[in-house]
């Protein structure tokens, strides 16, 4: 990626430890993902970005930035993406899924903590992440404790807004939301100079809404069987979802949508029929963390759906875009944004509901409850999601991982011996 080491160097990151960071990204993309057989051609884009990570996209942002743009970083999809997009901003996740300055996130917060957030903490402190660096606010949320109380180490380091989410999803929690959805209004205004409009939010809600359709209808492709695209494959476009353009980012998906159907007509998948279908639950997969799927789609089996904010959390919901004032449609945002199932809500039925029908839709034969060592939310609500499944004679397996690959070994055994066990059912 050569071209950008002034950029790099005015956003003040670390030239020689950011050439090994890109350096083994590189390899563990061309391991995990170019070995690949069968892909879409459609791909090609999504493999550019990639190979552009820190490059293409980080100077649109600082040259928006140059022209006054600003940039807003969230580690939540309960944010909601139209309110930076209404205020004339650019938003990007920063959610990270690599061991990055372990030992300064350590420096800052107990080591038992989730790795998503001492990642993204080892990030900030390292200074090795230039979205991190192009960012003129961070956007934190109360969703989980581990992450309240890291926003309050951050704004340390960088100007953090928090935004309460509530606990539940009553009336009262939905009024507090809305006044939260005002507060991040006035917020990105201070900050941009600008006023959020009717007509602003109006055409952000759209623009958003048709990013959405795209990735909606990428999902529903992979009900094909054999499906036209990998669960790898997806869980990329997904992550890179957080970033990109949103309109290229769109189009591009689009495009990808037409190859897939006609993939479909044609009978081309990545597995032969037949293959066992996962179903994939728990807590989200940041970029660059593939060792799940990769482990599950090297022993046999095919993700063909995710219920994470890395898939249909992120997209299932639209964003009313009916409304007679900017108030409508401010509400409109705030009940799009308390619809998805985080296991930080009480109680979660809905997620429950949500991953019995992609079971139906999908024709899932079995189940992997994923959950990030020392998440909480989602380690405990495992025991509702095995029940729930148990009941239905679904088979599950949990796998709690981290983001090193020493447990890799281990992890392929068990995936290689329930796939097994699908196959022998199906
Ligand atoms: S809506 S899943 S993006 S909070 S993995 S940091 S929950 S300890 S990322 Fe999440 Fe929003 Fe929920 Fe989705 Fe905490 Fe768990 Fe870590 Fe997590």
């Amino acid at each position: 990626m050569a071209g950008y080491e002034t950029m790099w160097r005015e956003l003040g990151i670390d030239l020689e430890s950011h050439d090994r960071l890109l350096q083994s990204l590189g390899s563990l993309y061309g391991e995990v993902y170019l070995a690949q057989s069968r892909r879409p051609q459609g791909m090609e884009y999504f493999d550019f970005v990639v190979s552009e990570i820190h490059g293409l996209r980080v100077k649109e942002l600082n040259d928006f930035r140059r022209q006054g743009g600003k940039v807003v970083g969230t580690f939540c999809i309960y944010v909601p993406e139209e309110l930076v997009l209404a205020a004339g901003g650019v938003y990007v996740g920063l959610c990270a899924g690599v061991e990055v300055g372990t030992a300064q996130a350590e420096a800052v917060l107990p080591r038992n903590i989730c790795p998503l957030i001492k990642s993204f903490m080892g990030f900030k402190l390292t200074r090795l992440c230039p979205y991190f660096e192009s960012c003129d606010l961070l956007v934190g949320e109360t969703t989980c404790d581990g992450k309240k109380k890291t926003f309050e180490i951050l704004s340390d380091y960088a100007p953090v807004h928090v935004m309460e989410v509530p606990q539940k999803k009553e009336a009262l929690d939905q009024e507090l939301w809305l006044a939260e959805i005002k507060k991040l209004v006035a917020r990105l205004e201070e900050l941009a100079g600008k006023k959020v409009t009717y007509e602003s939010l109006r055409e952000a809600i759209r623009r958003l809404n048709a990013k959405r359709r795209a990735l909606r209808r990428l999902a529903e492709l992979r009900r094909a069987d054999p499906p036209p695209i990998s669960g790898l494959d997806a869980l990329l476009i997904f992550q890179i979802a957080f970033y990109d353009d949103v309109e290229r980012f769109t189009e591009k998906v689009n495009a990808l949508g037409d190859e897939l159907e006609e993939r479909i007509r044609q009978g081309v998948g990545v597995v032969e029929p037949g293959a066992p279908r996962l179903l994939v639950t728990g807590t989200p997969m940041a970029i660059p963390n593939w060792k799940l799927p990769y482990l599950a789609e090297t022993s046999g089996a095919v993700i063909v759906a995710e219920e994470l904010c890395t898939g249909q959390r992120y997209f299932q919901e639209l964003t009313e875009e009916e409304g007679g004032s900017l108030e409508e449609l401010l509400v409109n945002v705030s009940r799009r944004h308390l619809a998805p199932h985080c296991a930080c809500f009480t109680p979660n039925g809905g997620r429950l509901e949500d991953i019995e029908r992609l079971i139906q839709e999908y024709r899932v034969d079995g189940v992997i409850s994923y959950v990030l060592s020392f998440c909480d939310p989602y380690a405990v609500e495992h025991y509702q999601v095995e029940k729930f499944l148990k009941a239905q004679g679904v088979p599950v397996l949990k796998v709690e991982t981290d983001y090193s690959m020493q447990d890799a070994g281990q992890l392929k055994t068990r995936i290689e011996a329930f796939v097994e066990m699908l196959r022998q059912k199906t």
